[in-house]
């Protein structure tokens, strides 16, 4: 391998991920509205896991189901890839949001990044204290501890516009209900998610199209990787503090190299290097559209982006479904 030029090979990879995400969002979308959480995850986790093994990489996963008793697949380790190629790191959610998919509700996706090896923050999974912002604001110019008051009004000063006008995406728990008070004080209008917040972040990339120029609150630290993965790609700013409020949690997180619990991480902290960067849609979203099925056939959305250069592609592909894809019915 020594004579391939890697990044000649990561432009491959980047391309070569789609398919990974269109895998399983497809799987994914077969179990759509069925209410059946654990069969949807399922689904999607096999069909990313059988594409990933076919790429030209030593793939670890970092970013995973979980540790390896918990998740039989795509386990917090495992190595993937057809094992020839560069030595990557990657961080996946084969169905970000599977209570969304069993509803039919707006935004679940497949989603994976990836970069070189110990690249990217092997974060426990426990919450995450989390502020994201779309690019085109000065670095550092929010800061995760500020009071939600002092974070509008920075970002409406830099928009030039009132509270009113801008739009913070929160996940909807009772956790947030003391945050949620101080932002509606605000002015600011809140979207309420109920799941989904590496959507929720990605959104702010494009407040024209998806109507949320920032996040705050908490969420799945793992959710937060991937989210500063696609910020690395798409432009942005995250700032992440792990939640270890108990000794289990602490030394959990001592043992996967964490030392500074108290830590804000920024996005290069999260996943440094060239990140590659794939979702595709499962439901219809604000950004991506959904899978959607006709007579034979599977339209996929797709976003792929590669922090180095930061080109973002858009890709709709139409799958011929059989010989392809697994039927449920
Ligand atoms: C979020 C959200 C995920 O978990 O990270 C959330 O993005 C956090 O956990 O889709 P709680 O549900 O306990 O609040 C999900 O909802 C599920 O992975
Ligand atoms: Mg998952
Ligand atoms: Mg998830």
């Amino acid at each position: 391998m020594a004579d391939i030029d890697l990044s000649a090979m990561d432009r491959v990879l980047t391309l070569e991920l789609v398919r990974v995400t269109e895998r399983a969002a497809v799987a994914a979308a077969m179990m759509r509205g069925r209410g059946d959480e654990k069969a949807a995850d399922q689904a999607a986790v096999d069909a990313m896991r059988n594409e990933l093994n076919r790429l030209s990489i030593r793939g670890r996963v970092v970013i995973g189901e979980g540790e390896r008793d918990e998740a039989p697949m795509l386990f917090i380790g495992e190595e993937v890839g057809n094992g020839d190629g560069p030595e990557v790191d990657i961080a996946l959610d084969p169905l970000e949001g599977t209570t969304i998919c069993a509803k039919n509700l707006p935004n679940s996706l497949a989603v994976i990044a990836i970069t070189h090896r110990n690249g990217l923050l092997n974060a426990p999974d426990v919450y995450m204290d989390k502020l994201a912002i779309g690019p085109g604001f000065p670095e550092d110019f929010i800061e995760l501890d500020m009071p939600p008051a002092e974070i509008v009004r920075r970002i409406a000063k830099e928009k030039d516009v009132r509270a009113h006008e801008l739009t913070a995406c929160i996940l909807d728990r009772p956790r947030h209900q003391k945050l949620i008070e101080a932002v509606r004080e605000t002015g600011v209008a809140i979207r309420l998610i109920g799941d989904g917040d590496v959507a929720g972040i990605i959104h702010t990339t494009d407040p024209e199209t998806t109507g949320i120029d920032f996040y705050i609150g908490s969420g799945g630290a793992p959710e937060g990787v991937l989210a500063a993965a696609a910020l690395r790609c798409m432009g942005g700013q995250i700032w992440g503090r792990l939640t270890l409020d108990t000794d289990e949690k602490r030394s959990r997180a001592e043992r996967m190299g964490i030392s500074e619990p108290r830590k804000i991480y920024s996005k290069e902290d999260m996943a440094s290097g060239d990140v590659l960067f794939a979702a595709t849609g499962v439901t219809d979203g604000n950004l991506l559209q959904g899978v959607s099925f006709r007579r034979g056939v599977a339209m996929t959305h797709t976003i792929v982006t590669r922090s180095h250069t930061g080109t973002q592609r858009w890709v709709r592909a139409k799958h011929i479904v059989e010989d392809k894809f697994e039927f449920i019915d």
